[in-house]
């Protein structure tokens, strides 16, 4: 098992590739959407959180991530000593028709082959994704945490409907006519999946690009009147049977699986590293599920982090932990604060679970 650093894209830089070094990581990966452009500036160095208007404004829809682009951060990365093992979530602006099934569906997903291909040359083992029209919404902040750590919950669930020009928690079209977004089935969204996943994954297989599937956040049923995929543990199955590769897996992300109503955290740990599904891990630990829940400390919530990484261990898992969100902690860098507590937490974790594999 690996340890790795999440960071943002606008923290994707050589002193926060130190920083990581310096908690011990040896991976990192790296979001290139910026999901603080056009919000409030005070939210940049937490998770986005926003309100109904979304986190912010999508990318250039004409601007896809170049090759060059990609082999700078890389080179960036390993001048620190760190390898980039996955690129986080695509562009709201290079796929939203790919999500609502729009008209520019077949310009995007071309779009999204022309990444993956470059991120295949650049050398980058995974490209995660999150395969939902409301995104990560309805989220709230408060110092919900241990020692009063400002931190994100969920307290029931919004049914705010989602204006035109909007998806993913990303405005991609501030001229979009007034309106909701349009209402469609769960089998609807099955569908849409499924073709997303048949036009990519032989390009990804040519490309030697792994998809990791992140499961929904916050996981409820439905959100602001759209369905969603893998809010349940079992329903992460039902993805991976609807074009089997050994190119389609897992972005785990231990703590919205712990949200889920059904199911057991542990047992989906184990049945899916069992079946080698997991590309890499989200690792986080919360009070609660929904449709009430607060993350909390890594040592601090519902969920045994060190059961879970028994279990991985056990099962051979091989790929990048990377801690998910933490709790903010108070003082003058909150953020870098929350991740080097949950760094040392987990490399003590896995340091002894080598230590005693081996004896
Ligand atoms: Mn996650």
């Amino acid at each position: 098992m690996k340890l790795g650093l999440g960071l943002y894209r606008h923290a994707l830089n050589q002193q926060n590739f130190r920083f990581a070094r310096q908690c011990g990581c040896t991976h990192i990966v790296a979001h290139l959407v910026d999901y603080f452009k056009g919000a409030s500036p005070a939210h940049a160095d937490d998770q986005p959180l926003g309100g109904q208007g979304g986190w912010g404004y999508a990318g250039d829809p004409d601007k896809l991530w170049t090759l060059r682009e990609l082999k700078t951060l890389v080179r960036a990365a390993a001048d620190e000593g760190l390898k980039v093992e996955a690129i986080e979530n695509f562009d709201p602006a290079h796929w939203h028709d790919v999500l609502l099934d729009g008209p520019k569906r077949q310009r995007q997903i071309k779009n999204l082959q022309t990444i993956i291909r470059n991120v295949g040359k650049a050398g980058i083992a995974i490209m995660g994704y999150n395969f939902s029209i409301a995104g990560v919404a309805g989220r709230m902040s408060g110092p919900f945490a241990r020692g009063c750590a400002t931190a994100v919950g969920v307290e029931g669930r919004t049914d705010a409907p989602i204006p035109n020009g909007m998806v993913w928690n990303m405005v991609y079209d501030r001229r979009a006519p007034q309106g909701p977004v349009e209402e469609i089935s769960h089998r609807q969204l099955w569908d849409r999946i499924k073709r997303f996943l048949d036009d990519i994954l032989p390009v990804a297989e040519d490309a030697g690009v792994k998809l990791a599937a992140h499961p929904d956040d916050p996981p409820f049923a439905t959100l602001r009147r759209t369905p969603r995929l893998v809010y349940q543990p079992a329903l992460y199955q039902k993805l991976l049977k609807l074009h089997a590769s050994p190119n389609s897996g897992l972005e785990f992300c231990v703590g919205s699986i712990a949200e889920m109503t059904e199911g057991d955290v542990y047992k989906a740990v184990d049945t899916y590293s069992r079946q080698g599904n997991i590309f890499y891990v989200h690792l986080r630990n919360v009070r609660g599920k929904v449709p009430s829940y607060r993350e909390t400390f890594i040592d601090d919530g519902d969920v045994d982090i060190l059961r879970v990484l028994r279990i991985l261990k056990k099962n051979n898992f091989d790929g990048v932990i990377i801690p998910d969100h933490t709790p903010q902690m108070s003082c003058d860098a909150p953020w870098h604060a929350g991740m080097a507590f949950a760094t040392g937490y987990i490399a003590a974790a896995i340091k002894s679970l080598n230590q005693i594999a081996k004896a």
